[in-house]
Parts: C-alpha cells; sequence; structure tokens
C-alpha cells in the first residue's frame, strides 16, 4: 500500500474552506482515488489559520508558504489564495516537484499565464486549474451530449453568470475590487468559468471578441477608510468560435436576485440544451428541435460521476464539485495522465479575458485571438 499524498492548502478564506472539505470527503466519495493526508493549512494570519486548520481537519497550521511548499511530507500543494500570488506560488511548487491545483482564473495577466502555463509545461508534477463546474454531471452529460451530435452543428450559445453580493452600496472593499490582486473583477472572476465552459461544451476555440466592462460603484469602504473599486462590476462579450458558431456572454456582481446564476443554452442545427447552476442537478434538453420538456434529472448512476454518490434523486450540492474535482486531480496523478482543465487551458481562457479588456479599451472593437 504506498503512502498517502500529502496535501496543502495555501489560503483559508471561502475557497480555502471548500477545497479543505474536498480534501477531508474525497477518500469517504471515490474510496478508488490514492489516499491523501491533510497535512497542513497555510494563512496570512497565524491565529486564524491556526483556528481554521483545526475547524476543517488539518493536522498543522503554518504562515509561511515557502516552508509548506519545501516540505518531503506535502505532495499536492492546493492553491486558493487571491489571484495576484498564483503564479509566484505556482512555479515555486512546481519548480519544487510538486503537484499543482490553482483556483481560478489561472492569472491576473496575460503574461503571468504564459509563465505558468509554461512552467507547467516543464515541470514533472500534475497540474490542474480548478474551474470546478466541469465536474458538475449536468455539464459533463452535456458535454457529452454535444460532443456525440446530439444537437446537431452548434450555431449560439448564450452564457451568462450573475450574482449579487455587490449591489448592496454598503457591501466592503476587497482583494476581488481591486485590479492590483484580482487582475480584473466580473469578467475574471466569472467570467472565466463562463469561457471555460463554452471551449469546454462546444469543442471550439474562440477567434475574436468584442466587449464591454462597466463600473456603477467606483469607490467602497475599506479597513482604512473609502478606496477606488479599479475593476469591473459587469461585463458583456460577443465570442466569435472557429467552428462557426457565436457565442454571448454577460456576467455582473451586481445582478440584483441573482445568487450564484451560472446559465448556459447551447442552441444547435438539430436540438438545444441548457443548465442553471442554481439547479445545478438539472439539465434540459430539446427532443429534436421541438420545444423544452421539463428537465432531465441528472441523478442516475449512468450519469457522470453519480455512480460514485447517492441513488437517483439523491441531487447533491455545490460544494460536491469540489470533491469530484479533487478525485480527478488524483486519478490524473495515479495514471501520469495530465488533469483537464490544464495551465494551458486557463491561458486559453485568459487569452479571452485579455481580448474582451482590450476591446473595451477600443470602444468595443473587434479583438481577433491568435494563439500566441
Ligand atoms: C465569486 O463570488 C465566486 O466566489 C467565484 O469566485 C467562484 O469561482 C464561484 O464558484 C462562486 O462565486
Amino acid at each position: 500500500m504506498s503512502a498517502p499524498l500529502g496535501v496543502a492548502v495555501l489560503g483559508t478564506a471561502f475557497m480555502g474552506r471548500a477545497h479543505s472539505s474536498a480534501w477531508r470527503n474525497v477518500g469517504a466519495v471515490f474510496p478508488d482515488a490514492p489516499a491523501t493526508a491533510m497535512r497542513v493549512l497555510c494563512g496570512s494570519d497565524p491565529a486564524r489559520t491556526a483556528a481554521a486548520a483545526r475547524s476543517l481537519g488539518w493536522q498543522e497550521a503554518a504562515t509561511d508558504w515557502r516552508e509548506v511548499i519545501a516540505r518531503d511530507d506535502v505532495q499536492v500543494v492546493d492553491i486558493c489564495t487571491p489571484g495576484h500570488l498564483h503564479a509566484e506560488m505556482a512555479t515555486a511548487a512546481l519548480e519544487a516537484g510538486k503537484h499543482v491545483l490553482v483556483e481560478k482564473p489561472l492569472a491576473t495577466s496575460l503574461a503571468e499565464a504564459e509563465r505558468m502555463a509554461e512552467a507547467a509545461a516543464r515541470a514533472p508534477g500534475a497540474s490542474m486549474l480548478g474551474f470546478n463546474y466541469r465536474r458538475v454531471p449536468a455539464l459533463a452529460l452535456a458535454r457529452e451530449l454535444v460532443r456525440d451530435g446530439r444537437i446537431g452543428q452548434v450555431r449560439t450559445v448564450r452564457a451568462a453568470y450573475l450574482q449579487d453580493w455587490l449591489v448592496d452600496p454598503e457591501a466592503p472593499m476587497t482583494w476581488r475590487l481591486r485590479a492590483e490582486t484580482a487582475g480584473n473583477g466580473a469578467l475574471g472572476d466569472l467570467g472565466s468559468h463562463v469561457v471555460d465552459q463554452i471551449l469546454a461544451i462546444t469543442g471550439q476555440r474562440v477567434t475574436a471578441a468584442r466587449g464591454t466592462l462597466r463600473t456603477f460603484q467606483h469607490e467602497r469602504q475599506g479597513p482604512a477608510g473609502p478606496e477606488p473599486v479599479t475593476v469591473d462590476d459587469a461585463a458583456w462579450a460577443q465570442l466569435d468560435l472557429d467552428g462557426g458558431a457565436v457565442a454571448s456572454l454577460e456576467v455582473s456582481r451586481v445582478a440584483t436576485g441573482s445568487k450564484n446564476a451560472l446559465t448556459i443554452e447551447v442552441h444547435g442545427t438539430d436540438g438545444a440544451i441548457a443548465f442553471d447552476l442554481e439547479r445545478l442537478n438539472e439539465l434540459r434538453v430539446t427532443e429534436g428541435r421541438d420545444g423544452w420538456p421539463a428537465r432531465v434529472l441528472v441523478t442516475e448512476p449512468t450519469h457522470p460521476y453519480l455512480d460514485a454518490w447517492w441513488p437517483p434523486g439523491h441531487v447533491l450540492g455545490w460544494d460536491s464539485t469540489f470533491i469530484m474535482q479533487a478525485a480527478d486531480l488524483l486519478r490524473g496523478i495515479e495514471a501520469g495522465r495530465a488533469p483537464t482543465p490544464s495551465f494551458a487551458d486557463g491561458l486559453a481562457v485568459q487569452r479571452v479575458l485579455d481580448a474582451v479588456e482590450r476591446s473595451d479599451a477600443a470602444d468595443g472593437a473587434r479583438m481577433p485571438i491568435g494563439d500566441r
């Protein structure tokens, strides 16, 4: 019996908690995946990190991430920190021979994303980007249906990711609202998920983008007083795909009434599919070109990932996507197979986000997207 893979998570906030829950449960849901040991949770504040390590089930707490990635009993480094820290942490962990999982988006700039993809291509360890919605069984089923020709040739995609946690003018300043720590706002935070889903479901590449970004509230209360908001609250884009399809994208963190509404419709010559994250166990699939049926409840053991979970109708939750993500990383490590999405997939997304930002700066002009 091989020794368990030692895991470290860097970051103790929302994503640090979601990933910790995944590492705590992956062995119970997927006993066939390689065994892991929850070695250490690393954060910036000693007291907060020690308390989080205890409550989240980690063996130890630490505050120096460089010491953590140098440990011989850590083989997997899971980076859940603000975006501006991803590049330095991920390249250092890869150079130390570790397997690396990084939360999305890959980086806060195209240049950083290119360096990270190059480092991953050279590194002996596995690397994976945390687009966790790829593990939603309904979206995995959508990919299969489109790949298998169920809806014919894809003509149009209509995708959005709407939240409203910033609609309150009193919502405080956070790292997600500063360009130097987040890169951009809704476009990168939510738009990266949407672009990844468009690429994964259609199997097509984006060749050009037009876009608009908008900031509605330009100042928010920080710890030491009012601070400028330097990222977008919402963004819109039109994406041309190399298979001839056209995708429309809308993302917002001020969409009053929408809590976590990632919605995707894919329209083909022989049918269509539709998904809404707020109903994540369901997929709507037309019968041919007829109208929308009620829904497909994606909880059968024959559906992606579901043979590992509960009986039909015993629906999964948002956090289960992180458990399936961890299992796929571990299986990739064990099989010596590069996990997906890769850093190269993340770079492809970053190129689209960069083109949308350049289009916005050029009054919505069409921006081609090359491979380099
Ligand atoms: C934004 O609020 C956010 O936390 C994203 O950063 C996550 O990727 C998404 O899964 C939930 O919403």
